[in-house]
């Protein structure tokens, strides 16, 4: 089973800066576990700060892949470009969030990625991958 984690802007500074927020853990620290507990797993992760790469990289896995979870960060509130992007495939994608994004900025309320995703989770930490992917299992 191929399931790809995709990671979209800032997020590479996880576990660096806004502990308070996003906790004080690297997405590289916490992969590293998900990938050794979810060894049977073909676990992939691709990080990327720019729409473009994020938007290629959907359209490179979306046809042979089971699962995609994906953190699109601050591009969920703004990018129809992704939205589209996520219509046009055929792998199911789960929107995932560290934070609550409801318990923050009204501008966090809209996502562009939810009404094209399998399903939606916020507000677990790290956790929330985990969810999107044990529901992918
Ligand atoms: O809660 C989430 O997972 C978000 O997708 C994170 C995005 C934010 O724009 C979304 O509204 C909610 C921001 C990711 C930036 O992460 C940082 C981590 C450390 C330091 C600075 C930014």
């Amino acid at each position: 089973m191929k399931i790809l984690i995709l990671n979209g802007p800032n997020l590479n500074l996880l576990g660096k800066r806004e502990p308070s927020i996003y906790g004080n853990v690297t997405f590289n620290e916490f992969l590293e576990s998900l990938t050794k507990k979810y060894a049977d797993v073909g676990l992939e992760y691709f990080q990327s700060n720019v729409e473009g790469e994020l938007i290629n990289k959907l359209h490179e896995v979306g046809f042979s892949y089971q699962g995609i979870i994906f953190n699109a960060g601050a591009y969920t509130h703004t990018s129809v470009a992704i939205g589209d992007a996520i219509k046009g495939i055929e792998t199911p994608v789960i929107e995932v969030h560290i934070s609550n994004v409801y318990a923050r900025e009204k501008f966090r309320h809209q996502s562009y990625i939810a009404p094209n995703a399998k399903g939606v989770i916020a507000g677990f930490g790290l956790q929330s991958y985990e969810l999107a992917l044990e529901s992918f299992l």
